[in-house]
């Protein structure tokens, strides 16, 4: 069955870590509102969600894709590159040890999950603000006896890999170009996002259906274009403070499976 790990909205959300945006009022109980339909459309979409309560001690704690990436085999607790976030780990941990072992990444270490781009058995990696090189060593490391390559891709100008590309299914990324170098991904096919929607590129697939924020038009009509099933939903509160639609669930199957 295909779990989404979700966590309420922290009446704190306003006091969240911010690197590329200016900081905005949020409305509250309309990011609240939006991400329950967030849950909504994931459960429509086939999947069981998993929703932690909100914790007002964590302003990002809605943001439950940094602090753990869930692999087929093993789940990793990440160190969160941003320290106001490591305590959110806690409790992410505890309901993942549910479904997989855990393994952590350790001090001098910092990833962020956001920055984890998987694609088979290559495990993207962005070099970003929030993860360093040796948390990247690290999560090659734990990954590699399970046949996960690891390959580094250094990102400029955003917040995560995710920020910048996300993997749509059939060889297919989209991307913004601005961010990454692109080179690396050689082989795939990119679709390059509309240049007036910078922070498109942060797309998730589940099922056969990509959900998108409903700010981004053109990259909707690119994407149905591409003959892609297209979800659109309002994020505008959770986009205020840097979030998107990959950072608010963990997706993964219940069951663990070695390939
Ligand atoms: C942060 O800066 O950590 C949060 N305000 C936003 C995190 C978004 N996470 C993600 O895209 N994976």
């Amino acid at each position: 069955m295909l779990i989404a790990l979700t966590r309420g909205v922290s009446p704190t959300l306003g006091n969240c870590e911010l690197q590329e945006l200016d900081r905005q009022p949020i409305d509250i109980a309309k990011a609240i509102e939006q991400h329950r339909r967030y849950e909504r459309c994931l459960e429509e979409l086939g999947a069981r969600v998993l929703a932690l309560p909100a914790d007002p001690r964590f302003p990002d704690g809605v943001f439950v894709e940094d602090p753990a990436l869930v692999l087929d085999e093993i789940a990793v607790m990440t160190r969160m590159g941003a320290a106001s976030r490591r305590g959110e780990s806690e409790s992410i941990a505890t309901a993942l040890a549910e479904f997989r072992s855990l393994t952590w990444i350790h001090e001098p270490g910092t990833l962020e999950g956001g920055d984890v781009m998987r694609i088979g058995e290559t495990l993207y990696v962005g070099a970003s603000l929030r993860t360093n090189g040796e948390g990247i060593r690290q999560l090659r490391e734990v990954a590699a006896p399970f046949g996960y390559q690891v390959t580094a891709v250094p990102v400029h100008g955003c917040l995560h890999l995710k920020s910048a590309c996300c993997y749509l299914g059939d060889d297919t990324i989209i991307a913004n170009r601005a961010w990454i170098d692109a080179s690396v991904l050689a082989g795939f096919r990119i679709l390059n996002i509309p240049e007036d929607e910078p922070r498109s590129a942060n797309v998730l697939r589940v099922g056969d259906t990509l959900i998108l924020p409903e700010a981004f038009p053109k990259t909707r009509k690119l994407l149905e274009n591409s003959r892609y099933h297209v979800r659109t939903l309002d994020l505008s509160e959770l986009a205020k403070a840097e979030g998107a639609v990959t950072c608010t669930c963990i997706l993964f199957e219940s069951a663990t499976s070695s390939r």
